[in-house]
C-alpha cells in the first residue's frame, strides 16, 4: 500500500496491524509506553499521536493505515504533546534511576533522554504507593507509568490475571488480588509482566550478591548453564551472535571462581531418556494421558492451581535444573568424597520461575542459587573480564556432554522433540508429520502396531488453557503435551535480557538453532556419558535409584 510519510511516499505492507507498526517496519519507531504487539491494544499513553491529513492529530496504534494516508510523526506540535505528557509522567515518578533495577533500560528514562527534559516543569506528585517484596517479582508502584502492558500480558497472553487495576483517578495502581503480596496470589513467576514492563516498576529479585557470599565461604561452588542462557546473553555483552558463548561463559567462570560448569543440557538429555520410558509405559498401560511435560515451573503451579484435576498427567520427572543439582549433590559430592553441604550449587536460567522452583519444599536444597540471564550479564560486567578476549572452553565432564536433542530444550517443541527422538526405535516409529494450526503445534507418530499417537507442543500458558479446554471437551485428542509458559519457549523467559519481545526471541531461537546444528550428537540416547550414569548408578530408566534422584511429586 501507498501512503506519504512526512511528504515522502511510502510503500508499506498491507497487512499492518495498524500504523504504529506499518512505520516501524520502514524504519520509523513512533514512541510509545503502553503498546504491545502482543497483546490487545489500550491506547492510554497518547505518546504515539501523529497528524493525519483531513483527521487531525490521532494516536498511531489505533489508526488502520490506508491508500494514499498522508501522516505526519515529528511536527513542533507532537513534539510539544509529546514532552508535555512525559514531563507529567515524570512529575509523579520515583526517579530513583541509579539504583533502579531498569537502570539503562527503562523506557521513560530513554525518551526523557530522547526528549532532552533536564527539569519537570509541575511539581513532584507523590501518591500513596504499594511496594510488594513478598515474591520473587517485585513490584514498586512509584515507578508504574500505569501503561497496562503486565495486566494485559498477564490476562491475555497468560490467561492467570493475578494482577490488575485498582482504584481510580490519581490514585489509581496496578495490584494483585485482595490487594495481598503478589506471592499470596496466583501469579506463576512466569516474569511476562517483567519482560513487559517499560520501567521498573516490576522486576525480580536480583540475588547476585548471594554468589559472592558463597564464593567467600569456602564451599566448592559448582555452575550450570540453561540452554536458553547462551543464545541471549550477548544481548547484554555487545556479542550479538556470538556461537562459542557457552565456551567463553564456562572458562569466564572458572576465572572467577568455580570449580566445576557442568551444561544443563546434559541433564535435559537425562529427562528426555527418562520421560520417553515414563511416556511408553502410559501409552502401554493406557494410564492418565495425555502425558504434561513438567520441566517448566510456571507450567506446573498453573496445572496445579487451575487444573488440580490433571496433576496425575504431569511426568513425575524433574526438570534438568532440578536432575542436575541432584546428580551434582547425591552422585558427584560422592565420587569427589565431599560433603553434599559443602558444595554450592548455582544454576544460570532464561527464567524467573526456576528460583521459586529451586525454592518449592519437595526440591530445596538440591539448586543453592538460581541466576537469570540479566544477572549473569550484571557477573560479566561487574568483573570488567571483555568476553570477547576469553577464549571457549567445554564444559566439565561427565555432566558436559549433550545432544542437539538436550539443546535444543531451550526453544518451544524441544522437549517433544527429544522424547519422540528417543522413541524412535522402542516403540519402531514408521513415519512423524508436523502441522502447525493456530499456535498449537501438532506431532503424528505412526508406531509399531500401526497406531497413531499425537504430540502437541504449545507456548504461552493462555495458549495451554485453550488446549487443556479441548481436550477436556473431546475436541482434540493428544497423547503427550509440552507446554513452555513463555513465548517460544525459555528464550523468551522472564529472566532474559530487555528487550525482551517478539523480534529478540525469534532472533534467540535462530541463534539456538544453529547452535543446536553444530552439536555432533543427535539423540539422547547417544549420550554416552548419560549411559554411562546408567550403568553405575541408574540401571534403567523408571527403576529405583532413578526414582530416587530424578522423578518428584506436585501440590494436590
Ligand atoms: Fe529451560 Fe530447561 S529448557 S526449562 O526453558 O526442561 O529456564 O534454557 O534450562 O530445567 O534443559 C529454562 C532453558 C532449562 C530446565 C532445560 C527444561
Ligand atoms: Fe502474571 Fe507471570 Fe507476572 Fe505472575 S509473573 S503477575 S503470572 S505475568
Amino acid at each position: 500500500m501507498k501512503i506519504y510519510v512526512n511528504g515522502k511516499e511510502t510503500i508499506i505492507n498491507d497487512n499492518a496491524r495498524n500504523v504504529l507498526e506499518a512505520l516501524k517496519e520502514v524504519g520509523i519507531e513512533i514512541p510509545n509506553l503502553c503498546y504491545l504487539s502482543e497483546t490487545s491494544i489500550y491506547g492510554a499513553c497518547r505518546m504515539c499521536l501523529v497528524e493525519v491529513e483531513g483527521n487531525g492529530t490521532v494516536t498511531s496504534c489505533t489508526l488502520k493505515p490506508y491508500e494514499g494516508m498522508k501522516i505526519k510523526t515529528h511536527t513542533p506540535d507532537i513534539y510539544e504533546l509529546r514532552r508535555g505528557i512525559l514531563e507529567l509522567l515524570l512529575a509523579s515518578h520515583n526517579r530513583d534511576c541509579t539504583t533502579c533495577e531498569r537502570n539503562g533500560q527503562c523506557k521513560l528514562q530513554k525518551y526523557a533522554e530522547d526528549f532532552g527534559i533536564r527539569n519537570v516543569r509541575f511539581e513532584k506528585l507523590d501518591k500513596s504507593n504499594i511496594f510488594d517484596s513478598s515474591s520473587l517479582i517485585i513490584r514498586d508502584n512509584s515507578k508504574c507509568i500505569l501503561c497496562g502492558d503486565c495486566v494485559r500480558a498477564c490476562e491475555e497472553i497468560q490467561s492467570v490475571a493475578a494482577i490488575d487495576f485498582a482504584y481510580r483517578g490519581f490514585e489509581a495502581q496496578v495490584v494483585p488480588a485482595f490487594e495481598d503480596g503478589l506471592a499470596n496470589s496466583e501469579c506463576v513467576y512466569c516474569g511476562q509482566c517483567v519482560a513487559y514492563c517499560p520501567t521498573g516498576a516490576l522486576t525480580f529479585r536480583n540475588d547476585t550478591k548471594e554468589l559472592y557470599k558463597a564464593m567467600k565461604s569456602g564451599k566448592t561452588v559448582i555452575g550450570m548453564i540453561a540452554p536458553a542462557v547462551r543464545s541471549a546473553v550477548q544481548e547484554e555483552l555487545g556479542l550479538e551472535g556470538d556461537m562459542v558463548m557457552a565456551g567463553r561463559l564456562v572458562n569466564f567462570l572458572k576465572m572467577i571462581g568455580f570449580s566445576k560448569v557442568f551444561d544443563v543440557s546434559f541433564a535435559a538429555d537425562l529427562v528426555a531418556y527418562e520421560e520417553a520410558h515414563e511416556f511408553k509405559e502410559r501409552i502401554e498401560n493406557g494410564y492418565k494421558l495425555p502425558q504434561f511435560t513438567s520441566c517448566c515451573p510456571g507450567w506446573v503451579k498453573f496445572v496445579e492451581q487451575f487444573y488440580p484435576e490433571f496433576i496425575g498427567n504431569l511426568s513425575s520427572v524433574k526438570s534438568p535444573q532440578q536432575a542436575l543439582g541432584t546428580l551434582v549433590k547425591k552422585i558427584y559430592a560422592r565420587e569427589l568424597g565431599l560433603d553434599p553441604q559443602d558444595i554450592y550449587v548455582v544454576s544460570f536460567m532464561p527464567c524467573t520461575a526456576k528460583k521459586y522452583e529451586s525454592e518449592r519444599p519437595e526440591l530445596a536444597g538440591e539448586v543453592d542459587l538460581v541466576l537469570t540471564t540479566k544477572e549473569l550479564a550484571q557477573i560479566v560486567k561487574a568483573s570488567g573480564i571483555n568476553l570477547k578476549h576469553v577464549q571457549p572452553e567445554p564444559f566439565d565432564r561427565p555432566y558436559g556432554l549433550s545432544s542437539q536433542s538436550g539443546l535444543s530444550f531451550g526453544k518451544t517443541g524441544g522437549v517433544l522433540g527429544s522424547v519422540i527422538k528417543v522413541l524412535e526405535e522402542p516403540l519402531n516409529i514408521s513415519e512423524i508429520s508436523t502441522e502447525e494450526a493456530e499456535g498449537i503445534r501438532t506431532t503424528k507418530i505412526k508406531v509399531k502396531d500401526g497406531r497413531i499417537v499425537t504430540g502437541i507442543a504449545v507456548f504461552g500458558l493462555g495458549k495451554a488453557r485453550e488446549v487443556i479446554e479441548k481436550i477436556k471437551s473431546g475436541k482434540i485428542k493428544a497423547d503427550i503435551v509440552e507446554v513452555m509458559a513463555c513465548d517460544y519457549g525459555c528464550i523468551g523467559g522472564g529472566g532474559q535480557p530487555y528487550p525482551n519481545n517478539s523480534a529478540k526471541r525469534q532472533e534467540r531461537a535462530r541463534i539456538l538453532r544453529e547452535t543446536v546444528g553444530m552439536d555432533v550428537l543427535v539423540s539422547p540416547v547417544e549420550n554416552y556419558h548419560m549411559q554411562e550414569l546408567y550403568k553405575k548408578y541408574l540401571i534403567k530408566p523408571l527403576s529405583e535409584e532413578s526414582h530416587k534422584i530424578l522423578h518428584t511429586s506436585f501440590k494436590h
